[in-house]
């Protein structure tokens, strides 16, 4: 949508269709987010954390049928079914909207309407989007006001675009998992959601704006939308080279882009651009430039603790909101493996449905309990995190969690057989969807639920950037996640990646000692800088195998999973698959 005038309108129309008691609209002050908190302490939808400990910072608990992402009431209703492609629900427009329309009649009686408009992207940046979403929660105000930069900022960006505005209309409706919509209107750019209150479901500029609307206007703009951290990987010299890394919702995204080198003293060390979403475009120079069009952290809670993710805990420390966590009886939130090796809570402690934990209960925290939490306050933010050009992309990593099949790196061929990989990954699904945890499901580019058009015209358009590129990013595949046959993880993880970075960095350079395998470049067991790592040859050497049995699986599965795409599916994607084949023998 397009002017002031175009956004009073929507408004109008959307107050009438909700029918709200009164309209605010946000300016994003220090002010109004003060009110809104004490406004939602009243009501008991957020209680204060220990102030001392954790300042200006409150604990949600969502409705327990409302905890993940939901991706089978999440649509693509573009006009035609096959732009939609076989891996999203699709409804035709009309029906779509005259259906929930219905639901939306009335649905916001009695409660506050919120216009908020936000802008994704650093303020100045040409890369930068506003979007406008009206929502009766408040506790989604909050979310958004700490996401994105909201408010004031986005209303002068939207004043000097030109007045353009992606409109979203949000409800919790009455959260009844039956009437929980999440609809995309690409060709419209416009966003419905109702009955969620929770995460990429309810917070529009995250998944549905930067991801399934962007990857639509990327494809027919010449640029990227991806769901990828960025991060800058320092070398001893000073210089920075900046990667962009797509892993799956819940496989370690925010961990690796705040990875603390355990080789800082030898001048190695990571700075944070983005943990979710990276938006890319092709600079004057032929290289890909990369913003996160985020302002904040929404990050999965278990698992994070000092030891894991130091700049995480410092990130959340303050100006915090957690949703689905437990509380101690200090007012500390609690969740599994929030101190490292303690298994149990401090008695008393309440869990994330508001009871009495006690011993034999299955978990404090819900598996997907969330902080949000402002960007500024990580430790590791990138000074350049909000250059409005964004930062030069050299690598892409994919990555996912696999017990078995991918080995622990290693580098894709060229660009053509790298979207190839990319299109290629599974991943054991995690708790951030609704929906049964470790089973594998094929996962391209980490963007299976995010991508809002057909995915084989996605990987089209992947190989068409690359032949813009003058100089594409190398491209790598990772797995953190490979187990022994008594389910125990082979690699550390954790900082400990950084010597998957360097060896990266070494191959950006054309340097690096590799082996040729049927699936890429994989370094020898000695490639990898393992000084100060006690870690075995043999275990290198199971860590790095690629097992032609499990390929021959993989290579089948994925066969299936292309065969879907029909004429959609690129002639290179297949021309790689068959190329593998023969390399498999
Ligand atoms: C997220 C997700 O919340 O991917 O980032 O689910
Ligand atoms: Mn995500």
């Amino acid at each position: 949508m397009s002017g002031i005038a175009a956004l009073e309108k929507w408004v109008e129309d959307c107050a009438q269709l909700t029918k709200p008691e009164r309209i605010v609209w946000c300016d994003g002050s220090e002010q109004e987010y003060a009110d809104l908190i004490a406004g939602m302490l009243r009501t008991g939808e957020l209680i204060q954390m220990n102030e001392r400990a954790y300042p200006n910072s409150y604990l949600h608990r969502s409705n327990p049928n409302d905890v993940a992402r939901t991706e089978e009431v999440t649509l693509i209703c573009s006009e035609r079914q096959e732009d939609a492609g076989p891996t999203n629900y699709w409804e035709d427009p009309k029906s779509a909207k005259a259906r929930v329309s219905k639901l939306f009649d009335g649905a916001m009686r009695g409660r506050t309407m919120y216009v908020v408009p936000y802008l994704m992207g650093p303020a100045g940046s040409p890369h930068a989007k506003v979007g406008v979403e009206i929502t009766d929660s408040a506790y989604v105000v909050a979310n958004v006001r700490i996401t994105t930069r909201m408010g004031k900022v986005a209303m002068d960006a939207l004043e000097k675009n030109g007045g353009q505005f992606v409109p979203g209309l949000h409800s919790t409706g009455d959260l009844d998992p039956k009437k929980r919509w999440i609809l995309h209107f690409p060709e419209e750019q416009l966003i419905w959601s109702i009955g969620s209150g929770y995460g990429g479901n309810a917070l529009l500029g995250k998944k549905c704006l930067s991801l399934r609307l962007a990857s639509w206007m990327g494809w027919k703009e010449g640029w990227m939308a991806e769901h990828m951290l960025i991060l800058g990987l320092e070398d001893p010299s000073g210089n920075v080279t900046y990667m962009a890394g797509a892993f799956p919702s819940a496989c370690g995204k925010t961990n690796l882009a705040m990875l603390v080198s355990p080789l800082a003293e030898r001048g190695w060390r990571v700075w944070t651009v983005g943990d979710d979403i990276a938006w890319m475009r092709i600079g004057e120079d032929g290289r890909l430039w990369a913003v996160n069009p985020e302002n904040g952290f929404f990050g999965v809670a278990p698992g994070t603790n000092v030891e894991t993710n130091p700049n995480a805990m410092a990130s959340l420390s303050a100006n915090s909101i957690f949703t689905n966590v437990g509380l101690t009886p200090d007012k500390l939130p609690w969740w599994e493996g929030i101190e490292p090796g303690v298994k149990t809570p401090p008695s008393g402690t309440i869990n994330w449905l508001g009871n009495q934990w006690k011993p034999g209960d299955e978990v404090v925290a819900h598996p997907n309990s969330r902080f949000t939490a402002p960007a500024s306050q990580c430790p590791s933010i990138s000074p350049h995190w909000e250059d409005p050009q964004g930062v030069p992309i050299s690598a892409f990593i994919f990555g996912g969690r696999r017990a078995r099949v991918a080995p622990l790196l290693y580098q894709a061929f060229n660009w053509q057989h790298g979207v190839f990989v990319g299109a290629g990954m599974a991943s054991e699904k995690t708790a951030a969807a609704a929906g049964k945890v470790g089973e594998t499901r094929r996962d391209p580019m980490a963007m299976l639920p995010f991508c809002g058009y057909n995915m084989g015209d996605y990987w089209g358009h992947w190989l068409e950037m690359g032949q813009k590129l003058e100089r594409p990013p190398e491209i790598f595949h990772v797995n953190w996640f490979r187990k022994d046959e008594d389910g125990n993880f082979l690699w550390p993880g954790f900082g400990e990646n950084v010597r998957a970075l360097m060896w990266m960095h070494e191959r950006i350079q054309g340097r690096g000692a590799v082996r040729e395998t049927a699936i890429g470049y994989r370094p020898t067991p000695d490639g990898l800088d393992l000084e100060g790592l006690d870690i075995s040859t043999h275990r290198m050497e199971r860590l790095l195998t690629v097992d032609r049995d499990d390929w021959q699986d993989e290579w089948a599965e994925q066969g299936v999973f292309f065969g879907q795409f029909k004429d959609h599916l690129p002639a290179a994607i297949g021309e790689e698959h068959d190329a593998l084949k023969r390399r498999l023998g």
